[in-house]
């Protein structure tokens, strides 16, 4: 891996004392070195420059736009028409002028998604811009985004999707790496500074049947030297992904971790050994450390949608998160040692909705009001603290609070692994909360208090911990009114299912799961002929078997002659964001009865769950 450190530390074998030599970005243990020796190594991995500056930011934006904005998909395959693309008021600085406000300080955009539509005029293929009718096929969205970037002085990252499902040599290796790593060079080279490169880690068969073996190395070696301040995310190997679209980052998230980046030769096979995924619960406990043969610096980013998709569709507008649930995902992902990534999808004017830009905006005010000054007394110094110290803080007399901010300095390092909060309150010290890791950033809330003092114990940490601030809020609780779930746009009381009880599927309750072994086609006699356009699944929210991935499906006015609407259709992005899916049928059916077949679960398995099935009217 280039950066990559690797030192073999003699001494520490020999049983020496430690030095306080940091190693950058990763550290190859010693053969035979102890479980101690490999936790006082892995103490001492700290993050290269552009990780740090990149943890520092804290709030990043991800734009997802393109021709799936146009065609209401969230994955398209390839063959869409350009001239679809066509935003009639695109505004690249509306953008940013409305991210800047929410407190983002970078934006990322999909230049490229899975459907292989390119947002800029690229030379290495016609499925792009170029070949649309907005602007006379003169525009360029890479370009109007990063000058608008430039001008507000936020960074600016690309999203490029190496599945590419338009591309006729994906799947022939050697060829669509080619073409992979020119379409890098073009926005690597012709839009200024590029931050963040962000690489999804979706991969299958191209159409020669064969799947597409990428060439990490010189896709990373390229971005290396065209843009040497970018770090790499999700294939990358300076960011990972924090393994849920949720908004959820874990409780312990250590920064540094065995896990290593799959792009990094011997990746793939190293984590199978340790049985690691992005994905596990323990990415760094001592356990799992002691087992490993080194660690990196690679930490988490947690990326997730103000709305259920990635892609803007106009019947998600009634579900943007609310404020409330922002500032959950904020304690959740930032508070939680991760940068957040938050997706704010342009509608088709090409321009951040209305309603999203009210979100963004009142989610930045929030935490302005809330987190602008700490509530601890006079200044807090720098705290080296060994396992088992406390240290005490004054409270500003008569302040309630609720919200404790815990900092390392992480350029020496990620090392508290337990820690405990106390408060004094008339006196007496009662116990507040209890945490463990802390990394870059930690928020721990806890019920409202009017605390005299608070006391921190580092309980327990690798060599010695260095804190480097802390600090006390009222962070107001917002109640949030949850977000609206459509499933059907008519009740579906009088809907009836075929052949077998399975009313959980169509009980207007998301919570309720029909589930079923085998891949079992589900029949509904709506009570009624009626106009469809489309129909809406939801899948379990909380995982279990059955998931539908592929489906057919069918429709009937007598619930004996059938005729297909959907073929091998698919929910796309299912697996990671498991949100209500709309199938459209792209005209509108007259039916009384629908047959949904399920042809795929989502892992393989002979197994089908629904949570809810809705239909979309004609209007
Ligand atoms: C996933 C993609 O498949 C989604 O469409 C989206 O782009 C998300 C950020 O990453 O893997």
């Amino acid at each position: 891996m280039r950066r990559q450190l690797t030192i073999i530390l003699a001494t520490l074998i020999a049983g020496c004392a430690p030095t306080e030599r940091l190693y950058t970005k990763s550290v190859t243990f010693p053969e035979g070195a102890t479980a101690e020796q490999k936790i006082e190594l892995a103490s001492r991995v700290v993050p290269t420059k552009e990780q740090f500056e990149w943890q520092q930011m804290e709030l990043t934006a991800f734009i997802h736009f393109g021709i799936n904005t146009f065609t209401d998909q969230e994955w398209g395959d390839g063959t869409e028409n350009p001239n679809l693309f066509n935003p009639t008021a695109l505004d690249c600085e509306q953008w940013v002028t409305t991210l800047k406000r929410g407190g983002f300080k970078m934006v990322i955009l999909t230049a490229k998604h899975h459907d292989g539509f390119c947002l800029w005029p690229t030379a290495t293929t016609s499925h792009s811009v170029k070949s649309s009718a907005w602007r006379d096929g003169k525009g360029d969205v890479v370009r109007e985004l990063s000058e608008a970037c430039r001008k507000h002085g936020l960074k600016f990252g690309v999203y490029l999707s190496p599945w590419d499902r338009n591309a006729k040599c994906y799947g022939d290796s050697p060829a669509y790496n080619a073409l992979f790593i020119a379409q890098l060079r073009e926005l690597l080279t012709n839009y200024g500074a590029v931050d963040e490169v962000w690489f999804d880690g979706a991969c299958a068969e191209g159409p020669n049947g064969k799947r597409q073996e990428y060439d990490w190395e010189s896709i990373l070696a390229t971005i290396h030297s065209l843009q040497p301040n970018a770090v790499t995310a999700i294939m990358g190997d300076d960011v990972r992904w924090v393994g849920n679209e949720g908004g959820r980052g874990r409780t312990t998230e250590w920064s540094v971790t065995p896990y290593t980046p799959k792009s990094v030769a011997g990746g793939v096979e190293s984590n199978a050994a340790l049985g690691l995924e992005e994905m596990s619960r323990d990415l760094g406990s001592r356990e799992l450390v002691s087992r490993a043969n080194g660690v990196n610096w690679y930490p988490s980013e947690v990326d997730v949608s103000i709305r259920p998709g990635w892609f803007y569709h106009a019947w998600q507008d009634d579900e943007v998160r609310s404020v409330a649930n922002l500032v959950d995902i904020y304690y959740s992902s930032v508070g939680r040692n991760s940068v957040l990534l938050l997706n704010i999808p342009p509608d088709r004017r090409g321009l951040i909705n209305e309603i999203d830009a009210e979100r963004i905006a009142a989610f930045g005010d929030y935490l302005t009001e809330n987190f602008n000054k700490s509530l601890i007394k006079g200044k807090n110094s720098y705290w080296r603290a060994s396992a088992g110290e406390s240290r005490e803080f004054q409270v500003e007399s008569g302040k309630m609070v609720n919200t404790l901010l815990l900092m390392e300095d992480i350029s020496r390092g990620q090392r508290v692994e337990k820690f405990r909060v106390e408060a004094l309150v008339n006196g007496r010290w009662h116990h507040l909360a209890d945490g463990t890791t802390i990394g870059y950033k930690r928020l721990i809330r806890f019920s409202d208090c009017r605390a005299e003092r608070i006391r921190v114990t580092i309980e327990e940490c690798r060599t010695t911990a260095n804190i480097e601030s802390i600090g006390l809020y009222y962070a107001e609780r917002l109640k949030d009114e949850g977000r609206v779930v459509i499933t059907s746009e008519i009740p579906t009381d009088k809907w009836l299912t075929l052949g077998f009880d399975a009313h959980k599927a169509i009980d207007g309750n998301i919570a309720t799961v029909w589930q079923s072994e085998g891949l079992t086609p589900i029949t509904i006699d709506l009570g009624e002929t009626l106009d469809i356009t489309g129909i809406c699944y939801a899948p379990a929210a909380e995982g279990g078997k059955g998931t539908i991935f592929r489906y057919n499906l069918l429709s009937s006015l007598d619930g004996t002659t059938w005729s297909e609407c959907v073929v091998d259709g698919e929910f796309s992005n299912i697996k990671n964001n498991p949100i209500p899916y709309i199938a459209s049928f792209g005209r509108t059916i007259t039916a009384r009865y629908l047959r949904l077949e399920p042809l795929e679960e989502i892992d393989g398995n002979n197994a089908t769950s629904i949570a809810e099935l809705g239909i979309l009217l004609a209007r």
